[in-house]
């Protein structure tokens, strides 16, 4: 049987006020005349489905007429939410969704059943049973009473101990249903030994060891990490199908794919990466302003973020890079950051930087000590927090 994976879809993402809702239209697209070539039994979507709890009716629009369109191929899919997915405004499109094949498991729940989705082989009579773990949010597992007195090291070990029970008994109950079907896992959680692909928001969103994923399953596969990835430790194949559009700058030398992955009865899945082109590349240009008005033309279905060098502010030239239609960002470098991006020592420039490492690095200076994880974690909650209303204002 074969299969597409694909995740983080984040519909209704913008950049910078930017609408990205026809760059996602021709993904689908593209995803849909993938799955068509390679004639697959069923898409797996692991979540991050749409980018807000309350998703514009445009984004809900294009997600509806993405799957009217798998049920018009005759492609069945199954989706689990992610930590942006409101599970309740996926159970309440769940049951369209089935009528159309598209098989959504919005919630964890006690009745295991209720997620364990069979799938039929188009032909030849194999059967898949596909194993969901919808994200958990960690204030749905551990009750207030009980998380009250712990370390935050007790509540992730605790929270990690809650996955690791809800695998074993997922991969058990898919055994007893049918131990010669294909295994299928899909979960969204953040593995401890992963890659950020850089557009997650990671506050709320508890880490995982890769050695509490299921053993012996055919494949495991992930949502929230935007940058694709195979997880090397794990005892089953897994991978992250990663984002597929780059989401913000940090996601910006990133090629996106979906998996495509064929499994038998018995036999190790066979899987390969076929790359997404439709997406817009997120390009960032440092530089005279004249030198970046030279380069214009290499923008071209690009959005891009310019960094000026200080020494070079000629007002009119500004202003025409400004108006370059794709560039949404500009700003000057910093005169300290040009000092080390010049240097000979391989050092990093502050634009290379994430938020926290700054803030950190800050900290460090003024008060001679690491930050506390929980003042470094609400640093990154209201940067994300911030970050992200200036992207819907
Ligand atoms: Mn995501």
């Amino acid at each position: 049987m074969k299969f597409l994976h694909t995740s983080d879809w984040h519909v209704g993402r913008t950049i910078r006020s930017r609408s990205r809702i026809d760059e996602h239209r021709a993904v689908f697209a593209e995803i849909i005349a993938i799955a068509k070539q390679e004639a697959i039994d069923a898409m797996l979507v692991t979540g991050d489905i749409f980018h807000e709890r309350r998703p514009s009716l445009e984004a809900q629009e294009l997600v509806a007429e993405t799957l009217a369109e798998l049920a018009r191929q005759r492609i069945p899919s199954v989706l689990i939410p992610g930590n942006h997915d409101d599970s309740s405004l996926l159970r309440a499109l769940k049951p369209l969704g089935t009528l159309a094949q598209a098989h959504i498991v919005p919630e964890v729940v006690a009745d295991l059943s209720e997620l364990i989705v069979p799938i039929p082989a188009r032909a030849g009579g194999e059967q898949a049973l596909v194993g969901c773990l919808p994200y958990l949010h960690p204030h749905l597992v551990l009750n207030t009473a009980e998380s009250l007195g712990m370390t935050e090291e007790g509540r992730i070990s605790a929270y990690q101990a809650k996955v690791q029970g809800f695998f074993r008994a997922l991969v058990e109950d898919m055994r007893r249903k049918n131990p010669g079907a294909v295994s299928i896992v899909l979960a969204h959680l953040h593995l401890l030994e992963c890659e950020f692909g850089g557009g997650e928001w990671r506050s709320s969103v508890f880490p995982v060891a890769t050695g509490f994923l299921p053993a012996g399953v055919q494949y495991v596969a992930l949502g929230h990490l935007h940058k694709p990835q195979v997880v090397e430790k794990s005892k089953s194949q897994t991978r992250y199908a990663g984002s597929i559009l780059q989401m913000d700058f940090g996601e910006r030398d990133q090629k996106k794919s979906v998996y495509i992955i064929e499994a038998h009865p018995g036999k190790p899945a066979e899987i390969t990466s076929v790359p997404l082109e439709k997406g817009k590349w997120l390009l960032r240009r440092t530089g005279t302003a004249e030198a970046i008005l030279a380069q214009a033309a290499e923008f071209a279905d690009a959005w891009v973020e310019v960094v000026l060098a200080p020494d070079q502010r000629t007002a009119e030239l500004v202003d025409k890079v400004r108006a370059l239609p794709e560039v949404i960002s500009l700003r000057f470098e910093e005169p300290q950051a040009v000092a080390e991006g010049n240097g000979e020592t391989g050092k990093r420039g502050n634009g290379d930087r994430s938020a926290s490492e700054l803030f950190r690095d800050y900290y460090q200076k003024k008060r001679k000590a690491d930050p506390e994880p929980q003042l470094l974690a609400l640093f990154e909650r209201l940067y994300q927090e911030a970050a992200t209303a200036s992207d819907e204002a």
